[in-house]
């Protein structure tokens, strides 16, 4: 049912694709392979950002939107657009009630929007495609982090703009820790950030750009480079999985029939922990897990499979090397461990005072993408809303396979109720800030406006092909 792409016929719709002889197709939609060899590159972390000053109450960060070359493949420097040269873009690491301030000088040529992908923010700092900074100028924004802790992430975007820039390498992990939620969960170096992307490169290296096509995206990469290695002790980890891709979707599951246990979605911890053997990731969702490598023999590997893969580099994603040593309890183990209950929920609160139909289509005639027959204007508020209220909202993707969405609501974590009225499982209930919506599906979001802060904030499809074709519409949440 699930697709590896949700523009696999759009090139040919586009009228991109049947142009071609069918010699060139080939090599038109697929990229150059990489010859590097599986599971020798150590994982990167990408680096964690410091404050350039702190305060009683914030910290202050600094960050700039740069072109930079970044080791994709070993020896090969491919051309990029970064955060601060860092490809995924600098780690910012938050504290729960304690604000920052970022910030970000647009060295590029092209106008850029930071949007924090979770973040409960002022409007004016929620990256609005419109609110850009253009090249040679600076803006800062406020993140107040007044919500409960999760793994959020932050990237451009600028009206457009989004889904090239994302490609190129404007994006990166955001973190808001809370050392009072579940302090026994597995943290500092056995707490991994795994962020997923796919790409396209030439012969030489460099990336190939299209935004309609994602088919040649061939090489999946992990913090930035193609099938990795983590070495790891045998011992509970805690991965936080980002599927980061512009428009790939992933399964994931380990090679030695593990389980994960899934502790959190994408805007912080669940009530209680879920066993899973697969993992779906649409991109923009991030799916929180601990895996336990206590039982697993040292000098063992144990791979990260990706059953949606077309390729073996897109299929064997990475590899954990389990070391020697201590056995769970033994002196190098920290005692981590999973709770049962990992973290009380908010209630669903208020009544419902309205539902709203959502429908996601693309306009086979024109190439664009809709939300509810209309392509996004800016200027346009789809939908007025009044700060505080509950609203359920029914999102249809009312187009044939194999056509995914998904639903992206800035500004608000939202629970999902159910898929063509079926309830769905705890682990994609709450807190959900992106939801996957198949071809043909209609799925129910309960929404509680819940934050502090009015204004416009847009929601959108998060195939950012999708988006940046119009997919995407806006609230105006008035007091
Ligand atoms: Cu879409």
């Amino acid at each position: 049912m699930l697709n590896r792409r949700g523009t696999l016929k759009l090139g040919a719709v586009a009228g991109v694709a049947l142009a071609l002889p069918a010699e060139r197709l080939v090599s038109a939609v697929t990229g150059s392979a990489p010859k590097v060899a599986a599971f020798q590159q150590q994982l990167p972390i990408p680096p964690v950002l410091s404050p350039v000053y702190s305060d009683r109450s914030t910290d202050y960060y600094e960050m700039t939107i740069k072109q930079a070359t970044a080791e994709i493949l070993p020896g090969v420097q491919t051309n990029v657009l970064t955060f601060n040269g860092s490809f995924p873009g600098p780690t910012i690491k938050a504290t729960k009630g304690r604000a920052i301030k970022v910030t970000v000088t647009n060295g590029g040529d092209s106008p850029a929007a930071v949007h924090l992908h979770g973040g409960n923010v002022p409007h004016d700092s929620d990256g609005h495609p419109l609110d850009v900074i253009q090249p040679g100028k600076s803006r800062t924004y406020d993140y107040p982090n007044a919500q409960r802790a999760g793994t959020l992430w932050y990237h451009d975007h600028a009206h457009h703009l989004e889904s090239e820039h994302i490609y190129r390498g404007l994006a990166g992990m955001y973190l808001i820790e809370d050392r009072t939620e579940a302090p026994t969960l597995p943290r500092g170096q056995f707490d991994i950030p795994l962020m997923f992307r796919d790409v396209a490169l030439d012969d030489q290296g460099q990336l190939l750009w299209g935004n309609f096509d994602a088919d040649r995206r061939n090489i999946l990469l992990v913090n930035g480079v193609p099938q990795p290695q983590l070495k790891v002790r045998r011992r509970l980890y805690r991965l936080r999985l980002a599927n980061v891709s512009n428009d790939r979707l992933m399964k994931v599951k380990l090679s030695n029939g593990a389980e994960f246990l899934q502790i959190g979605t994408d805007g912080g911890l669940m009530a209680r922990p879920v066993r899973r053997t697969e993992i779906g990731l649409f991109p923009a969702e991030r799916v929180d897990v601990v895996v336990d490598f206590s039982n697993v023999a040292g000098g063992s590997q144990v791979k990260l499979i990706n059953s949606l893969g077309e390729n073996p580099g897109c299929t064997e994603v990475m590899a954990f090397q389990v070391t020697e040593g201590a056995r769970r309890g033994q002196p190098d183990d920290d005692d981590a461990s999973v709770p049962q209950k990992l973290s009380v929920l908010p209630p669903i609160g208020a009544p419902v005072m309205t539902t709203r139909k959502v429908v996601l289509s693309f306009d086979f005639q024109n190439a664009v993408f809709m939300i509810n027959g209309k392509t996004y204007d800016p200027q346009r508020v789809d939908f007025t809303v009044k700060r505080g209220s509950t609203e359920i909202w029914e999102v249809t993707n009312a187009d044939p396979d194999p056509i995914p969405h998904s639903m992206h609501v800035h500004l608000v974590q939202f629970r999902v109720l159910d898929r063509d009225g079926k309830p769905v499982e705890p682990w994609e209930a709450y807190p959900k800030d992106t939801v996957s919506i198949p071809s043909g599906q209609t799925v129910r979001i309960l929404i509680k406006w819940d934050s502090q802060f009015t204004g416009i904030y847009p929601f959108h499809c998060h195939f950012v092909g999708h988006s940046s074709m119009a997919m995407m519409a806006q609230v105006n949440i008035v007091p």
